[in-house]
């Protein structure tokens, strides 16, 4: 299973250090709208013009990979590794549309990459999120036979965004090894920033409530995470899977972007999952981390989102 070469992967001896940090705080509600597809409306938190976008220089000075384990896929803040590149001509993308993003991966000898071996039932995921951590979308993009990719992204805000390609080579020295590898792009116009919600270990979502139990979670360690899942107080027990699990979780950190996905340990049977889900949780880097749960009833995607801070 590639999910257990990941977190192993990732795995890195850290000494432990006190600092007790739990999955505390306010609840943080957003992302309860009831519209569906991919633009996710409500995971846009009440805009709160405060300092200014100062993420422009986003793209540069991430260089310090130090302390990372570069044989894991780090923190999915460079644009290339191991000879693999994410490419791309598109610098900016138009406000408030729906905007296609193209690119391709190149391998080491220079040419695009063609082959890509399935990740959860799919050979590409693609995810954008804005500086401030919100408008997160999660998408799979279609390969023309030139290898290029095709990212359908729907209407972006103003400001700067981190796209990132997560995908397992099917053929070169990189083959079967999992890469997220990221690139900016400005969406001009004017863009205030939402501040970070505060940490907290509950959300809500399409009506649904997401409690998350992990206890405390430290910077580059393995942690197991428990996520419940319920609606009018009862407990949800029809998830359906989704890329081959009850529930996708990626993460991203407050500052610089980082990137991280989740990794589930529980069985997919059938419509029948829920309401408490596991997972392997191995958060890079310290920092808060805005953690998106995606999960399906009733064939509609849900997707929710709360701060979880990692000491
Ligand atoms: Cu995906």
């Amino acid at each position: 299973m590639s999910f257990i070469s990941r977190s192993t992967a990732f795995r890195r001896a850290l000494a432990a250090a006190g600092s007790a940090v739990v999955l505390a705080g306010a609840l943080a509600a957003c992302g309860s709208s009831k519209d569906s597809g991919s633009s996710m409306p409500g995971m846009d938190h009440a805009a709160t013009p405060s300092a200014p976008a100062s993420s422009a220089d986003a793209g540069h000075g991430h260089d310090s990979m130090s302390g990372m384990d570069h044989a894991g896929m780090g923190n999915g803040l460079a644009d290339a590794r191991d000879g693999y590149r994410l490419a791309s001509s598109a610098a900016t993308l138009p406000a408030g549309r729906p905007a296609p993003y193209t690119f391709k991966v190149t391998s080491p000898d220079g040419k695009p990459l063609t082959a890509f071996a399935p990740d959860q039932s799919k050979l590409m995921h693609f995810y954008a999120i804005r500086s401030d951590l919100t408008g997160f979308q999660h998408l799979h993009p279609a390969m023309s036979d030139d290898g290029t990719w095709t990212a359908d992204l729907a209407s972006l805000e103003p400001g700067s965004w981190r796209v990132y390609a997560s995908f397992i080579p099917g053929t070169g020295p990189g083959k079967d090894q999992d890469f997220v590898l990221s690139r900016t792009v400005i969406v001009p116009g004017d863009a205030p920033t939402t501040p970070l919600p505060a940490a907290a270990t509950s959300t809500t979502a399409d009506g649904y409530t997401v409690t998350v139990k992990g206890g405390e979670l430290m910077a580059g360690m393995t942690h197991p995470l428990t996520v419940s899942i319920s609606k009018d107080g009862k407990p949800v027990t029809d998830l359906q899977p989704y890329l081959e699990t009850y529930a996708h979780l990626t993460a991203f950190r407050e500052g610089d972007q980082a990137f991280a996905h989740l990794h589930p340990q529980t069985e997919v049977k059938g419509d029948r999952g829920g309401p408490d889900l596991a997972f392997q949780a191995m958060l890079p880097e310290s920092g808060n981390w805005r953690l998106f749960l995606q999960f399906q009833t009733g064939g509609k995607l849900h997707t929710a989102a709360l701060t979880l801070k990692v000491a």
